[in-house]
């Protein structure tokens, strides 16, 4: 049967129909596939009943899988490609993840390419995910805004998460030290430029005062997530949204009880190396 492709939203996602993600996809039907994520940005696969054994096999056609090493605690101790997407427990308390808008893994120097998310239970109302066109977010600015930008290096860091507030990560941020990244970046695929600052990570603007760079990005990121950018998935067990993280940003809507069961699993793409480590004076500049 051949692979149907209609759009979620104007602004981002398509819904592929009539593939058995079950079985082995031929490489025709992968190159429609891999088209289509590559036009639609994020891909919405409905009523997917899948072992990891064919979740990872599945997600392993895009690219190589990190095998999510750098949190160990998180990931599946038998598959050492999933991760389960839970309200994580910290702390010894549980804490809910990626709930503002953002691109996984930007603040490392290999910025995830991908991620493959299947769900599994999800509660009665609420826990819906958002993802944002990035695509669209920059090709809507201003030239005058777009010569600004190009260019430019964002401060990324892993600790100023919402979810990460009241900890002391003092360890977590020497072994992990603020990155930049590029503010608009060029996909390698599609050669389109993209915008690339995240609510939940930019902090700076490198070169820039502080005082500066924080009008510019609270600017960007609310420009990037209006509505018409947006699309708003309400999930079903077995759905699985493959997304691309170089052109899209993401938000899990924190919108219901922590203590209700949500579990979704996580594929995630390696990305290209990508980035460089703030120096101390970089920072300093930018304070
Ligand atoms: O729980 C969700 O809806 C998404 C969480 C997230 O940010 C992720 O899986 O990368
Ligand atoms: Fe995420």
């Amino acid at each position: 049967m051949a692979i149907q492709v209609t759009k979620l939203s104007a602004g981002i996602g398509a819904e592929i129909g009539g593939v058995d993600l079950t079985k082995p996809i031929s490489d025709a039907d992968f190159a429609a596939i891999e088209k289509a994520w590559q036009d639609h940005v994020i891909l919405l696969f409905r009523g997917q009943k899948l072992t990891h054994e064919q979740h990872v096999a599945f997600s392993r056609r895009f690219g190589e899988l990190d095998d999510h090493r750098t949190i160990p605690k998180f990931r599946d101790p038998d598959f050492h490609e999933i991760l389960p997407v839970v309200n994580a427990v910290i702390d010894g308390r549980k804490q809910p993840v990626g709930r503002q808008w953002h691109s996984d893994l930007s603040t490392t120097l290999r910025p995830a390419r991908g991620s493959l998310l299947r769900c599994e239970v999800i509660p009665p109302v609420g826990g819906d995910t958002m993802f944002a066109n990035m695509y669209l977010a920059y090709e809507t600015l201003s030239d005058k805004m777009k010569e600004l930008l190009d260019g430019l290096w964002g401060i990324q860091d892993m600790t100023v998460a919402r979810h990460s507030r009241g900890r002391d990560l003092s360890d977590v941020r020497k072994r992990n030290p603020p990155v930049a990244q590029p503010v608009v970046r060029v996909h390698p695929e599609t050669g389109r430029k993209a915008l690339f600052v995240a609510e939940m990570t930019t902090t700076g603007i490198v070169g820039m005062k502080d005082e500066e760079a924080q009008p510019i990005l609270e600017y960007l990121f609310r420009h990037s997530v209006q509505p018409e950018f947006t699309y708003r998935h309400r999930w079903q067990p077995d759905d699985m949204i493959a997304w691309d993280n170089r052109c899209a940003m993401h938000l899990a809507l924190d919108d219901y009880d922590i203590n209700i069961p949500r579990r979704l699993y996580r594929t995630t793409l390696l990305g290209e190396p990508l980035g460089y480590i703030v120096a101390d004076e970089e920072m300093a500049q930018a304070a």
